[in-house]
């Protein structure tokens, strides 16, 4: 699958740790950085596939899973890390659930927003894959 994760380089020192992500962290020049906060329990955050956009997830703080379907295989990645996250290349669906209380979401996004890029139904995702 066109997965990937990639460790965040992490200083540490004893007054605490700091992790960078910048240009050569991910693959591709940083357009965009949002993060999902406040999830209530049992919620759930994704849901859709992107055309072009690739996107790298980061755990800040706390836990959540990420199922990923390529339209051909499913894997689930456990994110819980501040200093590695799942580079999501284009082309692949993905839902995030099971966020622990008080876990963020850091995503750091190839492209600026836009909804035409978004595939938000399954059958639609299936079509694109062999199209
Ligand atoms: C993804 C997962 C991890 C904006 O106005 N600008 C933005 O940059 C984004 C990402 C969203 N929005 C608006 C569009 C919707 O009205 O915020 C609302 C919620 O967006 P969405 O339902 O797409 O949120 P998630 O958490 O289901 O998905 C988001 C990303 O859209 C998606 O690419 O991979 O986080």
């Amino acid at each position: 699958m066109n997965i990937q994760i990639i460790a965040i380089p992490k200083i540490e020192e004893r007054r605490g740790n700091l992790s960078v992500i910048e240009g050569d962290t991910v693959p591709f020049e940083i357009k965009r950085v949002y993060y999902l906060y406040d999830v209530p329990s049992g919620a759930e955050r994704g849901g859709h596939a992107h055309k072009n956009l690739q996107q790298f997830l980061v755990a800040l703080s706390g836990c959540f899973d990420v199922v990923l379907n390529d339209g051909k295989e499913e894997q689930i990645i456990t994110l819980n890390k501040p200093y590695e996250g799942l580079l999501i290349k284009s082309g692949i669906w993905r839902e995030l659930q099971n966020f622990s209380s008080g876990s963020v979401c850091l995503v750091v996004a190839s492209e600026v927003y836009i909804e035409e890029d978004y595939i938000r139904d399954f059958e639609e995702f299936k079509a694109f894959k062999i199209s």
